[in-house]
């Protein structure tokens, strides 16, 4: 599972990239795909941490891709090679340049490389929907294939946004082996010059989001680079100067992992404060699989504190003396956040 930082040349990705996963890839060059892993920040964690104080202390992690940009083409397109590398992806990160870029010419113009890109996916797209389309109907295929195909058709000469199409209306499971890249989860982020670092969105560029059903956020890559460079108990004075609570890639880094429809639970005891990404929607017995295979397999039941309960008694004697344990079976769902403790015998 993994998500891609796509954009254009020289917005910024492999600053990105290179801050989130301490690497070291060049900059300013495009270069080759590569792939880093990067820790989920999650406050829950360290405050789990700060309480159990645990030998080990573990974030959950996701994969990012960064895809370089392509060089030397006047107009803003994607190469076949490009749209292939961004296909590869699960979930897309686009990266706008917001800041004046020596090394290339003209103003940045965020706006317009946004509809750049997507109206690039739309014709990658409204390819493949066509071809599927043409064989579909001569094959005589299924009648529900091939409306959903006329349906993703009518959608894309729209100029709308796969994504967009509500789930009651398209059986996504036709669409899997076909890559398409408007059906991806999209998340925005505007690349600002240091002095706007910590400005909003702005409403022309959001409402433009929102239309395609994407997320959207702001951040300055050299500023966050700046940040993660200080030592940690630098960080706070830095963050209050520049009026932010957090790094925006701490931001940046937890919406990219709800792309992928990930949540968080945890483990909690003296040797391992711990946090593990499952789907969202997993069900008890699922969870426990990802800790290992011998708790799914002789599963019994999860104790389950919530991570609002937990701080609201601050243990798990105290939640357990006010009747707040919950004591659930295989099938509950587990929420983000919940504290797992997993009974099992083999
Ligand atoms: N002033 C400023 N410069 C930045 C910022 N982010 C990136 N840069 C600079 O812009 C140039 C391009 O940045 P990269 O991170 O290499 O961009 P990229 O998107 O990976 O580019 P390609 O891989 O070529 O597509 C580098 O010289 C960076 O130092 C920023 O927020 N502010
Ligand atoms: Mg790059």
């Amino acid at each position: 599972m993994k998500i891609g930082l796509v954009g254009f040349a020289g917005s910024g990705k492999t600053t990105v990239f290179n801050t989130m996963t301490g690497l070291d890839v060049p900059v300013g060059y495009g270069g080759e795909v590569r792939l880093g892993t990067v820790r989920v920040p999650d406050q829950r964690i360290d405050t789990l941490s700060a309480i159990f104080k645990p030998k080990k202390t573990i974030y959950a992690e996701m994969s990012f891709c960064d895809v370089p940009g392509e060089h030397g083409s006047e107009k803003k397109g994607l190469s076949s090679k490009g749209l292939q590398q961004i296909r590869d992806q699960e979930a897309l990160c686009l990266v706008l340049r917001g800041f004046d870029n020596p090394a290339l010419e003209g103003a940045p113009d965020p706006e317009g490389d946004l509809e750049a890109f997507h109206a690039e996916c739309v014709l990658a797209d409204l390819a493949i929907v066509e071809r599927r389309l043409e064989r579909a109907q001569k094959e005589q295929a299924d009648a529900r294939e091939i409306h959903a195909f006329e349906l993703m058709q009518q959608t894309l000469e729209n100029e709308r946004p796969l994504r967009l199409v509500p789930e009651d209306q398209l059986d996504r499971g036709l669409l899997k082996g076909y890559a398409l890249l408007t059906d991806r989860p999209l998340l925005v982020a505007l690349n600002r010059s240091e002095a706007e670092a910590s400005e909003p969105l702005g409403t022309a560029l959001e409402s433009r989001i929102a239309e395609l059903g994407a997320a959207g956020m702001s951040l300055s890559a050299s500023v966050e680079a700046d940040i993660a460079a200080l030592e940690p108990d630098e960080q706070p004075a830095f963050l209050e100067d520049l009026g932010l609570e957090e790094p925006a890639l701490a931001r940046f880094i937890r919406t990219a992992y709800g792309l992928l429809d990930l949540i968080s639970f945890f483990t909690v005891g003296e040797d391992e404060v711990r946090a593990w990404p499952v789907k969202r929607g997993s069900n008890a017995r699922k969870a426990a699989g990802r800790i290992h295979s011998d708790l799914e397999r002789g599963f019994i039941r999860a104790e389950v504190i919530p991570y609002d309960v937990f701080m609201e008694f601050g243990s798990e004697a105290a939640v357990r003396d006010h009747g707040k344990l919950q004591v659930e079976g295989k099938d509950y769902v587990v929420a983000d956040g919940d504290i797992l403790h997993i009974r099992f015998n083999v």
